[in-house]
């Protein structure tokens, strides 16, 4: 043992780097692996953001081959030149005071977080959960990830914890963000397959914005639908009156979550009135009729009731759809974090295909991604399915990829995990009692926080990985594990239209942070399973791995042949088949252009379900409908990376604000600005009142950013995805009594 360690404390010294001023980027490489040999110390290169699953193309600026500054790429497909606030600011979060820059151990007598070395770090870390698993068994150890690092990452920590380590159970918190659209996906057209392009946006003359709000949370997509020439309807579907339906032609302000309701409303004045596409449907789909059947009851009269949306608006809206030639409909977190969200997102696909508009120009039934790199979560991270969208239950995929990875089938597990509420309701019930938080900073952004808090307590080693060692988890933390972020490291990202982008390493992070990627590398030696992972020497040799297991599959890469050729193209879709006709491959790709879906019969599926009451209503006691959502685009979630930035602090408010409708504002005396107390069943926290039509009388809005919103929310999740339903549920307002 003590050989080993010897060696891979070279390994650490070595991945991290003499610290002087050494170049970081040589000119003939960047990072660990190779650039237009044109490039020089003084050089820009280019790739592509780490904040939004948009994928914008940044140039960084270099002096003396390090990162010094940060502008748009005009030649990138996907931003054309332009980048939000957060983008031009990427840098500054790197130089952040609070950088973890050495593995930290809690002092079990003083109760502090101490400095101690890589060495200790790792071998505390194995010995720690293989006294876990001798004990409890292989369930008994989870990991909570993200959809905010390189895709070689996800499938390196993936495979290492459940083929390596041996255990079974881990999430990430896509289980918060796009759960819903990978299983809404995954049953109605057989994968889990986003079909656009972002020239989508461009190329339609009816776009529908359904729960979303791509001003704020995806700023230059909006850009995209400002470069339409074809002046096109632009509809939101959105409680609140947000910048993007401030700026849309039809605006429907629906009662929270009746989402439901109003698309099988819709659909049903589209069949009454024939406006769909019989054709489409007989050619591509099946289950048509009895979806039909069901929707009859979803008259105008029984929707406009329980959506609040008039009878007259109904059938414009339905008009509009149906007059409309290229209809595309997009959805995001207001559709996605619901109790019944995955049949909410079916509704909005069953649209898309009883009207035909799937597969060509402007069209489509298309999720909006959030993190970075959340599809890549969805599809290599081999969390809720194995590594390239197979399938743990299914014999032959797990022979599959274990021939393609070169192990033992019987090392893949044989059964799913539980997800991420499961994961907290295990650890509660005592049967998980160690936990690995990656990139990812639940103690802030899990539902119903203080439970979530109060149940980690009782976690026998909890171990966190981050950039920031002052996160609300990592504060809770046994071992603090220092990684280095994006920009600090190189891989790949894959960005809302399915394109792999690619991220490189412009800078050195500080003290002893460690890639995520080096950091398993020296897990699985010290765990003792590093011949398994011999071949994942590095990023791009995983990446060459991933191009090998997802052969065949839907997402496959095969013909990306390697980072450069990702560099050159500026970013490939999936899928690229070797047999790909262009090279290189088209700029923009979109799926279903021949109506061949993924299911054996190559048809898409119609689903649906009867609707279900929101699990907590407004009542008497708590008379709120509580939303919450982004607040600007100058934050991001819980404000671990967008915080260290002056610039972009000065574009929010420091504290929590609510949003308030002037005719609660009055009837319950709050003043503008005027402190405010906001209750639920769970909590009772501070804010300050912003009075605005924004939002309908009855509601309100807080923004997710700040620390103490999830205390209020309600544990109710989709029975499909186990999605959480953040954005309803019920609240007291009053105004902050004065102080004696
Ligand atoms: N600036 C910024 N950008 C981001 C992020 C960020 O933190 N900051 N996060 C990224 C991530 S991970 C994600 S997932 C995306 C999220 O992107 P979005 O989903 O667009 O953002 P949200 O504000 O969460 O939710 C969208 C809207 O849903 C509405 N809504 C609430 N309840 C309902 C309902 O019942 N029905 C309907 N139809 N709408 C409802 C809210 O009022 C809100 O305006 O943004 C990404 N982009
Ligand atoms: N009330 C409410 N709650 C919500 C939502 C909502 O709409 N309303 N939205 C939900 C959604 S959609 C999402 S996606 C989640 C997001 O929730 P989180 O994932 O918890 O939010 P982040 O602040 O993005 O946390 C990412 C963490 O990873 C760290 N990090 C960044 N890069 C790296 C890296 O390369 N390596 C490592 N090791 N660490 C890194 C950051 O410092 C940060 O601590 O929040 C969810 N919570
Ligand atoms: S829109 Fe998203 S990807 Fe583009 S610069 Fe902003 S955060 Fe980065
Ligand atoms: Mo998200």
């Amino acid at each position: 043992m003590k050989k080993i360690v010897g060696k891979i404390a070279g390994l650490v010294r070595q991945w991290e780097g003499p610290q002087t001023d050494d170049l970081v980027l040589r000119p003939g490489e960047f990072g660990l692996g190779k650039i237009p040999a044109r490039l020089t110390p003084d050089d820009t290169t280019t790739m592509v953001c780490g904040y939004c699953s948009t994928g914008c193309g940044l140039n960084v600026h270099l002096k003396d081959g390090r990162a010094i500054n940060l502008s748009a790429d005009t030649h990138y497909p996907v931003n054309l030149g332009m980048a939000c606030p957060k983008g031009w600011e990427a840098l500054t979060p790197l130089a952040a005071p609070d950088r973890a820059t050495t593995p930290l151990l809690r002092n079990e007598t003083t109760g502090e977080l101490e400095p101690v070395d890589w060495d200790r770090a790792l071998l505390l870390f194995c010995e720690r959960f293989k006294e876990i698993k001798r004990n409890h068994g292989p369930e008994s150890v989870a990991f909570l990830s993200t959809g905010q690092i390189v895709t070689e990452e996800m499938a390196f920590l993936g495979a290492l914890f459940k083929f390596g380590m041996g255990f079974v159970h881990c999430d990430s918190n896509t289980r918060q963000c796009m759960a819903t659209s990978a299983v809404a996906y995954k049953q109605s057209f057989g994968f889990d397959a986003p079909p656009y392009s972002y020239n989508d946006f461009e190329e339609s003359d009816v776009l529908l914005f359904i729960g979303s709000n791509p001003c704020i949370a995806h700023p230059i997509l909006w850009q995209r639908v400002l470069r339409n020439r074809h002046n096109p309807e632009i509809i939101v579907i959105d409680p609140r009156a947000t910048e993007t339906a401030m700026a849309a032609t039809q605006h429907f302000a629906i009662l929270p979550k009746s989402d439901l309701v109003l698309l099988y409303g819709l659909a049903n004045i589209l069949i009454a009135s024939h406006w769909i596409r019989r054709d489409y449907i007989d050619a591509h789909t099946t289950g048509f009729e009895d979806f039909a059947n069901f929707v009859a009851q979803f008259t105008p009269e029984v929707v406009s009731g329980l959506t609040g949306i008039s009878v007259d608006r109904l059938w414009r809206l339905a008009q509009t759809i149906g007059d409309g030639k290229r209809v595309s409909f997009w959805w995001t977190m207001g559709v996605n974090q619901g109790h019944e969200s995955t049949r909410t997102a079916q509704a909005v696909i069953n649209l898309a295909l009883m009207t035909g508009n799937m597969g060509r120009p402007g069209t489509g039934a298309n999720s909006i991604t959030g993190q970075c790199n959340a599809m890549g979560s969805r599809l290599f991270a081999n969390v809720t399915g194995i590594l390239g969208g197979y399938d743990f239950l299914n014999t032959v995929h797990r022979k599959h990829v274990a021939e393609q990875l070169r192990i033992d089938p019987a090392a893949i597990p044989n059964r799913n995990s539980r997800s991420y509420d499961q994961i907290v309701d295990d650890i509660e019930a005592g049967k998980i009692k160690g936990l690995w938080v990656v990139a990812t900073n639940a103690s802030h952004s899990w539902i119903n926080q203080s439970r979530f808090n109060e149940t980690l307590k009782k976690l026998d080693f909890l171990v966190v990985q981050d950039l920031y060692s002052t996160t609300e988890t990592a504060r809770r933390a046994d071992l603090v594990l220092p990684a280095a972020g994006w920009g600090e490291k190189e891989g790949t990202l894959i960005n809302s239209e399915r394109r792999i982008g690619l991220v490189k390493r412009v800078t050195r992070a500080p003290g002893q942070a460690l890639a995520d990627f080096n950091i398993f590398k020296l897990i699985a030696q010290y765990w003792g399973c590093g011949e398994m992972f011999r071949e994942w020497s590095s990023p791009e040799a995983v990446f060459q791995i991933l191009k090998r297991v997802s052969s065949g599959q839907p997402c496959e890469i095969d013909g990306i042949k390697d980072y450069r050729m990702l560099d050159d193209c500026g970013g490939v879709q999936w899928p690229c088949p070797v047999s790909i006709d262009a090279a290189p491959p088209a700029t923009e790709r979109r799926l279903f252009e021949d109506g061949r879906f993924y299911h054996a019969d190559q048809r898409a599926r119609f689903l649906f379900e009867a609707p279900r009451p929101n699990p907590e209503p407004a009542d008497v006691d708590f008379p709120f409908i509580l939303l919450t959502g982004r607040g600007t685009s100058s934050q991001w979630h819980t404000q671990t990376r967008t915080g260290k930035s002056d610039v972009l602090r000065k574009l929010y408010p420091e504290n929590v604000y609510v949003e308030i409708n002037p005719i609660d504002a009055e009837r319950l005396g709050i003043a503008p600005n005027a402190p405010v107390e906001i209750a639920s069943r769970r909590a009772q926290i501070e804010a300050t009142a912003f009075v605005t039509n924004s939002v309908q009388p009855g509601q309100l809005f807080l923004p997710m950013h700040y620390p103490s919103v999830n205390e209020l929310t309600f544990p109710a999740f989709d029975p499909y995805s186990r999605q959480p339903s953040y954005k309803a549920c019920a609240v007291r307002l009053t105004a902050k009594s004065a102080r004696l």
